[in-house]
């Protein structure tokens, strides 16, 4: 019987290759917090998605670490068998703080799956050895610098551009990447930037066919998008707002979106991004895997669930040139505009102790 016997919290600061611009601020480096859950059987690790300050969602590094090491990891220590499927059941008397208890989870699975042998790919359900790669491309200062972004990235093989976007940084960045680059795969992202009282500003985006636009209005306002998608023929797509399954099934019942980004971060882990992907499918509505600057060991999950039979779009799954110029796994190389699904047990990579070590900034070991 498995049992865990500690998790260590590992804080790593990476920088990244360009600063990335999106509505709710800039980051210039990633300061991401890292779990590795220690067993009886083996030890498995988690990339916790979070960012350091509450911009994107109300969770941020600290208060991750902080609720992992006070009420999460000691939750754990309790269960009699530490089964990847106990952890979120076992978790769920903490409200929220998804993000946290989604790296735990992670590290938990990790350490199962390599225990039995198997790849995460395999256990999730995946039908793909490779996936298609999307890059998503920041708010820039001028649209000469983002047109050259986005050349570079096309040459570079990325099958699909999504461009960050904001009130005041909309239809001119659209519009010009449409005139210079055709008739490529385009679809934008406004991370909640917008109101329904924009929605004749979004309707502009309309003639230039974009797969989606990507929740332009509040995470909370599920309504105001099912009213937004009667005013503009752009696909919604909705990121913030999906939190679980059963708010992916409001959410699609109520109208508000006719495709979901799936970050299994945001949603408290691979197994309900799982059950996602599986209501999704049952409603024949299109789920793409998104990104949080995730490391290699973030990434190498992410592939593994972008390789399921619903994901039919591109993700944010890009290589890991496009964010770090060393990341602390063997990186991943798009090749063909694809990244290749791990095969090794679990999430199928580990850090390298030395490209580790040089990005870590504070480690910590919580015994149980
Ligand atoms: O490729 O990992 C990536 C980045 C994809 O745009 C991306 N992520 O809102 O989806 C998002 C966004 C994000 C970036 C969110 C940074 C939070 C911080």
């Amino acid at each position: 019987m498995t049992t865990l016997t500690g998790v260590e919290l590992r804080r790593v600061q990476m920088p990244l290759v360009s600063p990335f611009r999106t509505s709710f601020g800039v980051e210039t480096s990633r300061k991401a917090l890292l779990v590795r859950a220690v067993t009886t059987d083996a030890e498995g690790w988690g990339e916790c998605v979070a960012m350091s300050s509450p911009l994107y969602s109300s969770e941020y590094v600290d208060a991750c670490a902080d609720v992992i090491r006070r009420y999460l990891v000691p939750a754990l220590a309790t269960l009699e068998r530490l089964d990847a499927v106990a952890v979120g059941p076992a978790l769920a008397k903490f409200r929220g703080h998804r993000m946290a208890k989604a790296a735990l989870e992670m590290a938990v699975l990790d350490a199962e799956l390599r225990a039995r042998g198997v790849p995460l790919s395999r256990e999730l359900g995946a039908v793909r050895t490779r996936v298609p790669c999307g890059v998503s491309v920041g708010i820039m200062d001028s649209i000469d610098e983002l047109l050259d972004a986005v050349a570079g990235y096309l040459a570079e093989g990325y099958l699909r551009i999504k461009l960050k976007i904001e009130p005041g940084w909309d239809v001119a960045p659209v519009a010009a990447v449409r005139e210079r680059f055709g008739d490529i795969l385009l679809q934008v992202d406004a991370n909640a930037a917008y109101t329904l009282a924009n929605a004749h500003q979004l309707a502009r985006l309309d003639p230039f066919d974009l797969l989606l636009i990507e929740q332009p209005l509040d995470e909370e306002d599920v309504l105001g998008h099912a009213a937004l998608a009667r005013l503009i023929t752009t696909p919604i797509c909705l990121d913030e707002s999906i939190t679980s399954a059963r708010a992916a099934a409001a959410a699609i019942s109520l109208g508000a979106c006719r495709i979901v980004n799936i970050k299994p971060g945001r949603v408290g882990g691979y197994l309900e991004a799982r059950r996602i992907h599986d209501v999704c499918q049952a409603h024949d509505v299109p789920v793409w895997c998104g990104g949080m600057l995730e490391t290699g060991l973030g990434r190498a999950a992410n592939v593994a669930l972008a390789a399921l039979p619903g994901f039919v779009l591109p993700g944010d799954t890009s290589g890991s040139a496009r964010y770090y110029r060393t990341d602390i796994t063997a990186p991943f190389v798009v090749e063909d505009g694809h990244l290749t699904v791990p095969t090794a047990p679990g999430i199928g990579v580990t850090p390298d102790d030395e490209a580790l070590a040089a990005v870590t900034t504070d480690a910590e070991w919580i015994p149980v």
